[in-house]
């Protein structure tokens, strides 16, 4: 086991000697903040089968703890988002002061328009009317829940979209979708944003209504300001150059946040960093470019088979890995490279900076923050996970459905 006293002072002093700023690595370090997902923590799997955890939570309140282990862990998880129905309480206050006893605060509220029966044609794209109500009624409930929970976004993603060609009018389902989110836009409060979120495909394989981000980006101009798009990293289709996605919308002024994860194929909601870790480092050398501010992170993430606990955290840790590798791109032999046309030797200070053995900075960060140096360690050997299986029962049997 290396010290990690000396590792941390080795690594400053060679930042130092090749002209990074470390106290303002560490400052920009020790705000990095996202949003764990409060149906991470819950039953979730594939069409095939959803295996139920030993130790899962059993309801809302117990998914914040889990969430709060994972911030005492990594000191950069203070919020939780949240998806309804699935953490639908009668009392909504109780539920935000449980969270704020724990030390956290509610992050992006998700409503969800892809479960009710009614909505197997679409929701605010339906052909029938009394359907869009009824969605359009589920959204503005959203709205409610987000203000009454101290929630400033609602994070929206539309299941909808047709199966076969000439199912339904494209460009109507279209007209219908901005209608109805006109009206959810007008009621939003001032403190909240709406975040559209697109996706290639699934459950639709014919046409998807927010299918890419230029799709969405049109709606989000056409509602208003305070309507930016949401980018998960599993709804691509493959080859797509996602960091240039973020570049583009950051300077529309529409980058409303993320779902990190990663995928191998298609939506597989693996831990982010656990397939691509270059390129979730070339994402974040985007978002930390000079000028550009850093906008909401949440993880969108679902454990099948793995730890959900440990899994949360190690997202939180290769996510604080991947940003204090983008902060040590030297920006100006970045630029004197590109103003001299000299392709290798700017790919060459992004492979630097990747190339940096970052965790002793992100372990000095959290010590600081009062966090583990090592939270998967930790996390093994604090019993966590154990009490949890004492508390909320053993068994491991197959659950019936997602997000509870
Ligand atoms: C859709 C999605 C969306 C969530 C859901 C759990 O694939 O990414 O963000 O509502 O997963
Ligand atoms: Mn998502």
């Amino acid at each position: 086991m290396t010290d990690p006293n000396r590792d941390y002072e080795q690594l400053a002093e060679r930042l130092t000697e090749t002209g990074r700023d470390v106290d303002a690595i560490n400052r920009a370090l020790s705000a990095f903040d996202v949003e764990t997902p409060s149906w991470g923590y819950g039953d979730s799997g594939t069409r095939f089968a959803t295996f139920q955890q030993p130790g899962r939570p059993r309801n809302v309140f117990e998914r914040l703890q889990d969430a709060a282990e994972v911030h005492r862990l990594t000191g950069a998880a203070s919020a939780v988002a949240l998806h309804f129905p699935w953490d639908h309480v009668d009392d909504l206050p109780a539920l935000r002061s449980h969270a704020e006893s724990l030390g956290l605060r509610i992050g992006a509220v998700n409503p969800n328009l892809f479960q009710d029966p009614d909505y197997k044609l679409g929701s605010v794209t339906h052909p029938d009317e009394r359907v869009r109500e009824k969605a359009v009624e589920h959204l503005l409930e959203c709205v409610h829940v987000a203000h009454e929970l101290g929630s400033t976004a609602q994070s929206l993603w539309l299941a909808d979209g047709t199966n076969y060609a000439g199912q339904d009018d494209l460009i109507a389902r279209r007209h219908r979708m901005l209608g109805c989110l006109a009206r959810v836009y007008e009621a939003l409060p001032p403190e909240q944003e709406l975040l559209v979120e697109y996706k290639l495909f699934e459950p639709a394989f014919y046409a998807t209504d927010l299918a890419d981000w230029g799709s969405a980006l049109l709606v989000c101009q056409k509602l208003g300001d305070r309507a930016k798009v949401l980018i998960d990293l599993g709804h691509h289709a493959q080859g797509v150059n996602i960091e240039q996605i973020v570049a583009v919308l950051d300077d529309e002024g529409r980058l409303g946040g993320f779902h990190f994860n990663n995928r191998k194929y298609a939506d597989d909601d693996l831990i982010v960093g656990s397939v691509n870790p270059f390129e979730l480092f070339l994402i974040f050398v985007e978002l930390t470019a000079p000028g550009r501010a850093m906008p909401r992170l949440t993880i969108d993430q679902s454990h099948n088979i793995e730890a959900k606990v440990e899994a949360m955290t190690l997202s939180v840790v290769n996510l604080q890995e991947a940003y204090a590798k983008a902060l040590l791109v030297d920006r100006d032999e970045l630029a004197r490279a590109q103003r001299a046309r000299d392709v290798l030797r700017a790919h060459e200070v992004l492979l630097d900076a990747y190339g940096i053995d970052v965790r002793p900075l992100c372990a000095k960060t959290r010590g600081e923050r009062g966090a583990a140096e090592d939270p998967i360690r930790a996390l093994r050997e604090g019993g966590y996970v154990e009490r949890a299986v004492a508390e909320r029962g053993s068994a491991e049997t197959v659950a019936e459905g997602w997000g509870r």
